[in-house]
Formats: structure tokens, sequence, C-alpha cells
């Protein structure tokens, strides 16, 4: 193997762990269940978040370290500016090393944004899908 395809083995086996850390998360019938994204960063090129599932009556935090916050977003498209105020909910304003909970009340599709500059744009944004 080459030194690339080394990494790309290593990319796909990081790949898989994220993915069966996800369905572990979620994969609880029961209501109130805890999902974590952690960590809560722009994601590698080429590797953006997968999409999520959950139930009524689960939560999700999202922690992160370095400068992110979290803002619920009404689609997949990020707004041009993030400001607390409908469409757009701030959960978490942006801070170091922090984390920030939403509680999933209704059945629907969820987005979630990190509000810093240009962080959005560049992946870091997660659907979900309750239940
Ligand atoms: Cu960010």
């Amino acid at each position: 193997m080459t030194r690339r395809q080394l990494g790309a083995a290593a990319a796909a086996a990081l790949l898989l762990l994220g993915l069966a850390a996800g369905v572990q998360g979620t994969e609880s019938s029961q209501a109130g269940g805890a999902v974590t994204v952690d960590p809560w960063k722009i994601p590698d090129h080429g590797s953006p978040y997968a999409d999520r599932q959950a139930k009524v009556g689960d939560s999700v935090t999202f922690k992160w370290s370095g400068t992110h916050g979290v803002y619920s977003i009404p689609s997949g498209d990020c707004p041009e500016k993030f400001e607390d105020k409908a469409p757009l909910k701030e959960i978490a304003a942006p801070k170091d090393d922090g984390e920030g909970t939403v509680k999933f009340d209704q059945k629907g599709t969820r987005w979630y944004a990190c509000p810093v500059d240009g962080h959005c744009d560049a992946g870091m944004k997660i659907k979900f899908t309750i239940s």
C-alpha cells in the first residue's frame, strides 16, 4: 500500500467508526435518549456530517473545542447572517470549548449549524430527522 492508500484506508475506517458511533447513540426506541455530536467542528474535506435519526424526547448535545457555537437553522442552506431571530434560533452562542444541548419536542426535520463566519459553508451543519 502506498502512503496515499493508507491515508484513504484510515479515512474510511474513521468514517465507519463515526457511522457506528452515530447508530449507537440513536438506536434507542425509548424517548429520552441522549445523542452527542462530539467533536462539533468543521468536518474534514469531503466528509460532511452524516444525517442522524432521533426520537421525540431525545436530546442532542454538541461538544467542541476551539471557537464554535450552535444555531437551529430552517434548512440545509447556510444563512447569510446568523442572528437569534426567527427562523433562526441560537442554541449556544460562539465561545471557546463549549457545548450546547437541544431537546427534540416534535417530529420533523431539524438542521443545526455553527454561526462562526464561514463554518456553515465549510460543512459545519447537520441534519436530524425526528420521529
Ligand atoms: Cu464552528
